[in-house]
């Protein structure tokens, strides 16, 4: 039983296939130098051919064979011919090249001295160069390695370059480094090895693969937004969900309504401007990952939107800072926006436009949807008077109501500044997305649901059996800012593992959550990672087989994710790792 222990971390690489060395500490590694790679293999943490799926992360799907036999390798001796793309496909490779030579490079480490004996030839082919990246994009790749002598042919094969992207970071994965001891003033260099035989086939189980970040709380810098990128690239997570304003903070430069972030922002420095936005997509993009922009509303928005009474459209949003908190909001501080403000749907108009002239035509967008709180509404003069006025009550139905017609009319201004009617708007499971209420509101055809309910609650069945598309991100095992140690409740990254989906079309994937009330740039990427790639394993590979048989592949893809410049926590006790000093 993998949770049987109190502690969150037990060796079973250690205490299950490896004998503890007896020589004394840097011996290994002496001897390593001299001797064959192969010794290596058995002895490490996985690093490269230790069981059916080597080192890789997540595994293949279809089919995995793995050579023993390693080959030695120098990036200068590698080449890459590219086969059938057209000019931007080919540019998207072209550039996916340099990302694999600096990640074999990272590596290898500081002080790399590969040897090559080899020469390495690595064909890219894609049927066609279509670059669309959504819930439709064909993921699937074939890899294959072939030594014969000095030669070592790859061929990596797609239906698009995202496949290849995929074939790329698996390759990346099947080489490893190595510590060389000289004896002399260099001591320890490193080398490259690779698997020299290898034939994959893959593709995910679920299309959406997600990680949420929250740039309202505290404010990401670009560089640490972009590791979390380069740590999904690594993982095979394929959607950066970006939970962009809440009611702490409005950080997106608006260009049509440029109060938001002036009044919203931390400060003038911590905004996201258009150019910062497309810079990141366009990051993105080449990593295989594609970003849903969220907006939160109607609550989970405040700060910001204070700028509407100055300009005399009156309260855009009402309850902000009301106290005492808790009666009018979830967390401090409040702020919910104001449906009966007719203004108010302009501003969200002029929002969305911004929205839509930087992301991709067709983009999925999230509303938020999520916590609405009633007694806010039932505490504002002006939401009273109107229900007054049409004769409305203020019972939990009526409220109910009156958000149900914020979202459409929210919905029916955002159409209006897209031009059509069909691109996929995502809500937070909530009140609203009630199996009871849902259908007065919510077009199944139009809304993709994310539920953030325990793994025991049965709303995902029960909208899935109603016929609405799903994004899971159960709470009680994904939601990452809940605690990592403890005796009672401890979110291990085995339990992001074991977190498993329903099985169900409807199903397109899931999200891990980073809520951003406790962490910042400083200290996101132990916070996210690895646990991220545990879910990341589930969503791509959707594995029968429990955390044991995963761990030490998972011990080799944290050290991976730090040779990347990801600061991933540690896993366990440096003991259990074996020999890598
Ligand atoms: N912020 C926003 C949050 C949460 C949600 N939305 C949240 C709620 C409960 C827990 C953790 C996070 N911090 N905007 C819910 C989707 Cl336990």
């Amino acid at each position: 039983n993998d949770e049987g222990w109190f502690w969150t971390w037990t060796c079973n690489v250690m205490l299950e296939r490896c004998e503890r060395k007896s020589e004394p500490t840097n011996s290994f590694a002496y001897n390593f130098g001299k001797t064959d790679p192969h010794q290596y293999n058995s002895l490490s943490v996985c690093r490269l051919t230790c069981g059916r799926y080597g080192a890789l992360w997540p595994k293949p799907t279809i089919s995995t064979s793995l050579s023993s036999q390693l080959v030695s390798l120098h990036p200068q001796a590698i080449q890459f011919q590219i086969l059938n793309a057209a000019d931007e496909a080919r540019n998207f490779l072209v550039k996916n090249t340099e990302i694999f030579y600096k990640n074999i490079l990272a590596e290898c480490g500081k002080n790399c001295t590969a040897r090559s004996d080899t020469q390495v030839i690595i064909y890219l082919s894609v049927l066609n160069s279509d670059l669309t990246l959504n819930w439709g994009t064909n993921e699937t790749y074939s890899l294959s390695v072939d030594t014969k002598g000095n030669l070592v042919t790859v061929q990596i094969s797609a239906q698009n370059v995202f496949g290849v992207r995929h074939g790329i970071e698996t390759l990346t994965q099947l080489i490893a480094s190595y510590p060389i001891y000289s004896e002399g003033q260099q001591g320890f260099t490193r080398s490259l090895v690779m698997v020299a035989q290898a034939n994959i086939q893959d593709k995910p189980v679920y299309r959406h693969r997600g990680l949420l970040i929250d740039t309202a709380r505290n404010y990401l810098s670009i560089p640490a937004i972009k590791r979390q990128i380069d740590a999904m690239a690594a993982s095979k997570l394929n959607v950066l969900h970006w939970h962009a304003t809440d009611s702490q903070s409005f950080p997106l430069e608006s260009p049509r309504v440029p109060q938001m972030s002036k009044f919203g922002a931390y400060s003038s420095k911590k905004v996201y401007s258009p150019t910062d936005v497309s810079h990141l997509l366009k990051y993105a993009k080449l990593r295989g990952v594609r970003i849903i922009l969220e907006i939160d509303a109607p609550s989970h928005a405040g700060n910001g939107w204070q700028w509407g009474k100055a300009a005399g459209l009156g309260d855009l949003a009402v309850c902000i800072n009301r106290q005492p908190w808790r009666s009018y909001c979830i967390q401090p501080p409040c702020g919910q926006l104001n449906p009966v403000n007719p203004y108010l749907y302009n501003v969200l108009g002029e929002l969305y436009r911004d929205f839509i002239d930087i992301f991709p035509k067709g983009e999925v967008f999230h509303m938020g949807g999520d916590e609405v709180f009633f007694p806010c509404w039932n505490a504002t003069t002006e939401i009273i008077k109107y229900l007054e006025r049409n004769g409305r009550g203020r019972a939990t139905e009526d409220f109910l109501q009156l958000w149900g017609e914020y979202q459409r009319e929210a919905l029916n201004v955002y159409d209006t500044e897209v031009g059509n009617t069909n691109t996929p708007i995502v809500l937070w499971s909530s009140g609203l997305t009630d199996p009871s209420v849902i259908s007065k509101y919510l077009s199944k055809h139009r809304y993709v649901i994310q539920t953030w309910v325990p793994s025991s609650d049965e709303l995902p069945r029960k909208l899935l059996n109603m016929g609405y598309k799903l994004i899971i991100s159960t709470k009680d095992a994904w939601y990452l800012d809940h605690g990592f140690w403890g005796t009672t409740s401890y979110y291990t990254w085995r339990k992001a593992y074991s977190n498993e989906l329903l099985r169900h079309d409807g199903v397109l994937g899931g999200e891990v959550c980073m809520w951003g009330e406790l962490v910042d740039e400083h200290t996101i990427d132990n916070r996210v990672w690895p646990r991220a790639a545990a879910a990341a394993e589930r969503l791509w590979s959707d594995p029968d087989s429990g955390t044991a048989s995963a761990e030490a592949r998972f011990y080799r893809h944290r050290e991976r994710l730090i040779s990347r410049g990801v600061q991933a926590e540690a896993l366990a006790p440096r003991w259990c790792y074996q020999n890598e000093g």
